[in-house]
């Protein structure tokens, strides 16, 4: 089908909600918003695709069998869709119209289901993003389809907020995440696109802000995170790279899109990739970058100082699977 078609036709926003959301834009917020940190991990179990929730020192909040006998695959990510101060679990099947299930973090229970491009038979990738500043996470998804469209969805009622194409021109497999870099309350939405390592950043409008390549040369997919890991107040972009690059090869980008920390930090014979995220690990105060790598002795939350690129206080967690 065609998505940008469809997407034309389909629900847009309501123009007197937006007015409305510009008018709360204008109040000055010092802090970022406080989104609980947290990292939503996949991986398999003989009864389907199991999701963890796990916090930045990586210890287990839920455990998650999302679909029961669903062997398609899924996709997680993780965010305060409720805004009740416990991050929340927003799982994608994959080749199955997008559809996209939010659990509760705090009870597990389903708080809201939707096809969100019905006839669409590929992957997606999900994401959150406070778009409209009103501090429930709003959800993103995305498609591996023909300029890989994004539409993003209200945490509090499930309106369509924001759809575009994040690459015009190219399919890659996406991942989504979103940071506030323009300090207006509301969070840009941050897209990674398997070719190398593009991180193309986007306005709630659709807009495109930057683009970055982070991992030149490698051609696979990657995963994207943000906030600030070094302190300055700005959001930084972590980006890890998928299976088949060198040592779960993970990049740090200053606002500006230059680099900050290259990491690789595990054995050189390691080529599973990571699934990146932000949070603080080690309860100092300040987020740190967050690793997780698809290999069963290399299990848990890795964690890394965003200012110096050193381990902190690793302890392996069998406990939580993970799957790239
Ligand atoms: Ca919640
Ligand atoms: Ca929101
Ligand atoms: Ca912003
Ligand atoms: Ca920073």
């Amino acid at each position: 089908m065609n998505l940008w078609r469809w997407w034309k036709n389909g629900t847009r926003p309501n123009p007197a909600r937006t007015a409305r959301l510009r008018l709360e834009a204008m109040e000055t917020r010092e802090v970022p918003a406080a989104m609980p940190d947290a990292v939503a991990l996949v991986g398999n179990s003989p009864a389907g695709s199991v999701v963890s929730l796990v916090n930045p020192n990586g210890t287990a909040i839920r455990n998650l069998l999302p679909f029961p006998g669903f062997t398609g695959g899924v996709v997680a990510a993780a965010g305060d869709v409720n805004h009740d101060g416990t991050a929340d679990v927003i799982v994608g099947a994959q080749r199955a119209s997008g559809f996209v299930a939010v659990f509760d973090g705090a009870t597990g229970n389903v708080l809201s289901a939707r096809a969100t491009l019905p006839g669409y038979t590929g992957t997606i990738g999900v994401g959150s993003a406070d778009l409209d500043g009103d501090h429930f996470a709003d959800v993103l998804v995305g498609a591996n389809a023909p300029g890989a469209p994004v539409l993003a969805f209200g945490g509090r009622d499930g309106a369509m907020l924001s759809g575009f194409l994040a690459t015009p021109g190219f399919s890659a497999p996406i991942s989504l995440s979103g940071a506030d870099f323009d300090r207006d309350g509301r969070d840009e939405i941050i897209v990674g696109a398997g070719l190398g390592g593009a991180v193309l950043v986007y306005r709630p409008d659709g807009s495109r802000a930057s683009t970055t390549f982070a991992l030149p040369g490698f051609v696979g997919p990657v995963s994207v995170a943000a906030g600030d890991v070094t302190g300055d107040g700005v959001p930084e972009i972590i980006v890890g790279a998928g299976a088949g690059a060198p040592a779960g090869l993970t990049v740090e980008l200053n606002a500006s899109g230059g680099t900050n920390l290259v990491l690789t930090p595990v054995s050189s014979g390691y080529r599973g990739g990571a699934v990146v995220g932000v949070g603080d690990a080690d309860g100092d105060g300040r987020r740190d970058i967050l690793l997780a790598l698809a290999n069963e002795q290399l299990t848990g939350i890795w964690p890394f100082d965003g200012t110096s690129g050193e381990l902190l206080n690793y302890t392996p967690d069998t406990s939580v699977p993970v799957e790239l």
